[in-house]
């Protein structure tokens, strides 16, 4: 709209969402002050660069730090817009408790600093009620100030969450183009943040309250895990009893209202293996099903370490090949990835036998040290390897003809090879090929 007023914005972290927000955000035109905790995050960015691995991200924050609408500071500022995006990982009490700590530090800062008139908005994934234990404490930080949900005249401030629900590698599009969840501590406030995300989302963005807004991203990720879990469960089962659980999943997905996910190694990454357990903690009492996803999801790791044990114990002179780092296909993350612990512990049970191939990885990972075994290329493996384990679905896997294969021996977690023939048992009940 020519002439009129940008809100200033200011994004508390820099990470994996904050630093793309703050970036599309500046791309609509407003000018973002993006804040970090790390000196070394805020110089990068100042100087136009980036400090994590996105599609397109390097270009984008280039440009919008060259016309001056995003910087990066480790001190906090005035503005009209905050948006929180920092970690909330678990607590270190081996319990899954959330640890919403980042989350109430960053809202502290910003209590410092608001105004009437300002708008102060959550993306952090969070246990249900984090919004309005963030509004108390800055209630309590900033008594000058009417909050929302706690005066019955017209607040001062308002107050929403808005997960976001992008998928790494496709950061930017999907910021842009899905629809997002708007839940505001009282309805106002959510007109407010909605009328904000607006300018920068092309999605549909539904407005609703806070807690259902926070209920809402933890529910999308426990449905794919419970989801995946069913998948794994299937995948053992189908282990035990010999049957190619590939097969038999397309097979079922022919029906028309049947579409089951794909079995791994395990569920890694960030959210799907976490946010499930903010649910648990909120509900014990009733939330079996979930728990127990996770807990099919985790011993699937367990059982691909079995399984993979038994076939190169099958074979004391192979050597072996694990195919793959990462969480999940074609990224560089390898970050709560269920392929690099199940690599990781093939290394320590059998050294230099054992050769990782991931093609984004420059060096293995810290936990190999003194294990010997060694990360070499894909050609390399297929030219000196005798057992394959494949733990990630990335392309440059895929598309390994089955001549440069015949021969191997074959544990594909992934299902990326369908025409792997399927080799001898190595114990009843145990197929080698998946
Ligand atoms: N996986 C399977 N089988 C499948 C699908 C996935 O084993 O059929 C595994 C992957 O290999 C990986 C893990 O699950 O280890 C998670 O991968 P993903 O691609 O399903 O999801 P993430 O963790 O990259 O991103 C998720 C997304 N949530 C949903 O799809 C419901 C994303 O939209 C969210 O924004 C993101 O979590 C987040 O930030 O919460």
């Amino acid at each position: 709209m020519q002439g009129e007023l940008k809100p200033r914005v200011c994004v508390v972290g820099l990470g994996y969402i904050g630093l793309p927000t703050a970036a599309i955000i500046a791309r609509a035109g407003c000018p973002v002050l993006g804040l970090d905790i790390t000196q070394s995050v805020v110089d990068t960015i100042n100087r136009g660069e980036i400090h994590i691995e996105e599609v397109d991200l390097d270009g984008l924050v280039h440009g919008v730090v060259q016309r001056g609408l995003l910087r990066a500071s480790t001190q906090i500022e005035p503005a009209d817009v905050f948006v929180i995006a920092v970690p909330t990982p678990f607590a270190k009490d081996g319990h899954h408790t959330p640890d919403v700590s980042y989350v109430l530090a960053a809202a502290s800062e910003v209590a410092g600093v608001i105004k009437p008139g300002d708008t102060v908005i959550l993306e952090s994934t969070c246990p249900v009620g984090t919004t309005e234990q963030m509004r108390d404490l800055m209630a309590g930080l900033r008594p000058d100030l009417k909050f929302p949900g706690l005066t019955r005249e017209t607040p001062d401030v308002s107050i929403a969450y808005c997960p976001e629900r992008v998928l790494p590698g496709r950061i930017l599009e999907e910021l842009a183009n899905n629809d997002r969840s708007i839940g505001g501590i009282t309805p106002r406030c959510a007109r407010k943040a909605l009328a904000f995300y607006k300018r920068f989302v092309r999605g549909t963005c539904v407005t609703t309250d806070a807690r259902s807004a926070e209920m809402t991203k933890l529910v999308e990720n426990a449905y794919r895990d419970v989801n995946i879990a069913f998948a794994n469960e299937l995948s053992m089962i189908a282990d035990r009893m010999g049957l190619d659980v590939w097969e038999v999943i397309s097979l079922a997905n022919r029906h028309p209202r049947v579409n089951i996910l794909q079995p791994g190694p395990g569920v890694g990454g960030h959210c799907i293996a976490v946010d499930p357990w903010f649910i648990v903690h909120g509900a014990p009492e009733d939330t079996a099903l979930i728990r127990t996803a996770r807990q099919t999801n985790d011993g699937k790791m367990h059982h691909v370490i079995a399984r993979a044990t038994a076939m190169v114990e099958a074979h004391p002179h192979a050597k072996v090949a694990c195919l793959g780092l990462a969480f999940k296909a074609n990224i560089d993350d390898f970050r709560e990835s269920p392929a690099r612990f199940v690599a990781a512990s093939l290394a320590r049970k059998f050294g230099p036998r054992v050769h990782v191939v991931e093609p984004y990885a420059a060096k293995l990972p810290l936990e190999f040290t003194d294990t010997g075994a060694s990360l070499i290329d894909i050609d390399t493996a297929l030219e000196t390897c005798d057992v394959f384990i494949v733990l990630v679905d990335h392309d440059v896997f895929r598309v390994v003809p089955l001549v440069e294969r015949t021969g191997k021996v074959v544990y594909d977690t992934r299902g990326i090879w369908p025409d792997q023939p399927a080799e001898a048992p190595v114990s009843a009940g145990l197929r080698l090929a998946c």
